[in-house]
């Protein structure tokens, strides 16, 4: 394996990103039960290294399309913890404004695409930027994410052969994590191995471990190398698992306890802290350092956050368009029909 480019501050961030993302998805689910949270809540749990080792590999002005399990990487790609609460608890200084409340948002400047709601969309848009960077001789990078589940779509399976045909400059992760909602993947798909699936489109393919991060960030970087310098996409197939239900309102009762208990002993957060143990990279009191650091930082934005206001009611009918001049002139309120009229 060779992660020679990684130094001692990469380790850290790396572990940095890994408990930010378990731990505000901790907070959210508080939150969530609280009642501060309206509607569907998404985790991560037991993806995290997958989405932050995939995403590290990236540089500046590179574009990233995450699903939505894919919160860790929006952190590495510079999207403020802080954010991601306000989105959630739909306050007005969140990325949508407080009119949407899911992980479903883009920031240009972050180069962030965000999830498109019918699966395997999210891919295709993702082609046309690609092909935009290739035709103006841009060294830039998208890298984009699918569960298993969104990768059988119609779409995606023209998302999959138009970024091979045309070469786009590409990583596409595909995410096997056994579960699309309650359908188990070996009825999603007739292959044993996905990276079969891959292949199909004439795309290499490699298969990771995607809960062992630097296994992951290494493929990434590959894959992220050979897209920059025109060698054309690649997918990353990561062998991981959704160890918490759909969202929050799933209660995941149709899983094997003894499947979730398997998965459970390879969480890739403590893997890679004892990976961080044995070579030196952290001590213990290193690792409760930073994880104490998250805490704090977690606290003072939830304070913060739960302190803002939510959107005025007015403001439901401006910013429903990129161009001001079409957003609705009247509140789109049905006007009842008198009873005359409704005879
Ligand atoms: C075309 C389409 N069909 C169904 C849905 C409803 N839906 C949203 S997420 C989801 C499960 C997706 O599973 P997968 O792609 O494996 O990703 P995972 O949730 O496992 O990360 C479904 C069925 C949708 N959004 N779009």
């Amino acid at each position: 394996m060779n992660l020679s480019t990684l130094v001692r501050e990469d380790m850290h961030a790396l572990y940095r990103f890994l408990v930010l993302t378990r731990m505000l998805e901790e907070r959210l689910e508080t939150l969530f039960k609280q009642g501060h949270i309206v509607g569907g809540l998404y985790r991560s749990l037991g993806q995290e290294a997958t989405a932050v080792g995939t995403a590290y590999a990236l540089q500046d002005g590179d574009w990233l399309a995450p699903s939505i399990r894919d919160a860790g990487a929006l952190y590495v790609r510079g999207l403020p913890p802080i954010a991601m609460l306000r989105q959630y608890t739909a306050r007005e200084a969140s990325p949508c404004a407080g009119k949407d409340n899911t992980n479903h948002f883009t920031i240009p400047e972050l180069g962030l695409l965000g999830p498109i709601s019918p699966l395997g969309t999210q891919l295709c848009v993702l082609n046309g930027i690609s092909l935009t960077f290739r035709q103006r001789g841009e060294p830039r990078v998208c890298m984009t994410y699918q569960g298993e589940g969104a990768s059988r779509t119609g779409t995606s399976h023209e998302g999959f052969a138009m970024a091979a045909a045309l070469d786009l400059p590409m990583v596409i992760v595909l995410e096997h994590n056994r579960w699309s909602f309650g359908t188990p993947s070996y009825r999603a798909s007739a292959v044993e191995d996905w990276a079969d699936t891959a292949g199909a489109y004439g795309l290499p393919v490699r298969s990771v471990d995607g809960n062992d991060l630097l296994q992951v960030y290494e493929a990434a970087r590959e894959a992220v190398e050979r897209a920059r310098s025109g060698g054309g996409p690649g997918v990353i197939v990561a062998e991981t698992y959704r160890m918490s239900g759909h969202a929050q309102h799933d209660s995941q009762k149709y899983i094997p306890s003894e499947e979730l208990d398997e998965w459970r002993a390879r969480d890739p957060i403590g893997r890679f802290e004892r990976v961080l143990l044995e070579d030196g990279w952290l001590s213990d009191a290193g690792l409760a350092e930073i994880r104490d650091d998250v805490d704090q930082e977690l606290t003072r934005a939830v304070d913060t956050v739960l302190s803002e206001p939510h959107p005025p009611a007015e403001s439901s009918r401006t910013r429903v368009y990129a161009d001001p001049r079409q957003d609705p002139p009247e509140p789109w309120t049905r006007t009842l029909a008198t009873e005359s009229e409704a005879r």
